[in-house]
């Protein structure tokens, strides 16, 4: 009876796992492990894509921290300007947008130990970015009788284009060889 309650359990997990990924995703850093010494989060990191809506779910004891901070920072494991500075021992970080984040333990000597981790953020899967080029045009002459330097700069530039005979058609695609020589 037992083992076939277990097995149950087993198999909802196994569905609860596979049906998971359409949307955001918790991934709890360093697994088992958790946020500790000893872990490398680079490994750790390595096999996983993390996109914008994720979140990192960092679980420690109470002699670690977590500090969110810059990329110098993260390289200087220094903690002292940190962007954001969590001790609650259970701390969900929500990856919001595309972009690299550093965390590194705000305990002295941890994260020369080790204890840092980055990830590169994608952004959301199915994100369509609309084309939004404004191509606003930039003829809005001042007021001001700033216009003749513009004008002349441009005029002269144009000028040394034109000069030279040919050089329009001197770009211009020429029609390939006969089809079939090689
Ligand atoms: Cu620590």
């Amino acid at each position: 009876m037992a083992a076939i309650m277990a097995a149950g359990l087993v198999v909802l997990a196994l569905l609860a796992a596979v049906a998971a990924p359409a949307h955001a995703t918790d991934y709890v850093v360093g697994d088992s492990a958790g946020w500790a010494s000893g872990v490398d989060y680079a490994t750790w990191a390595s096999g996983k894509t993390f996109a914008a809506g994720d979140n990192l779910v960092f679980q420690y004891s109470a002699m670690h921290t977590v500090a969110e901070v810059s990329s110098a920072d993260y390289s200087a494991c220094s903690a002292s300007n940190s962007i954001q500075s969590y001790s609650d021992q259970n701390t969900k970080v929500a990856l919001t947008a595309p972009g690299t984040r550093y965390f590194i333990c705000g305990a002295p000597g941890h994260c020369g130990n080790g204890m840092k981790l980055t990830v590169t953020v994608a952004a959301a899967a199915a994100t369509t970015t609309p084309e939004t080029s404004t191509s606003t045009p930039a003829a809005t002459t001042p007021p001001t009788t700033t216009k003749s330097t513009s004008t002349s700069s441009t005029s002269s530039t144009g000028a040394a284009a034109v000069g030279r005979p040919g050089s329009v058609w001197a770009f211009w695609p020429r029609p390939r060889a006969s089809p079939g020589s090689p």
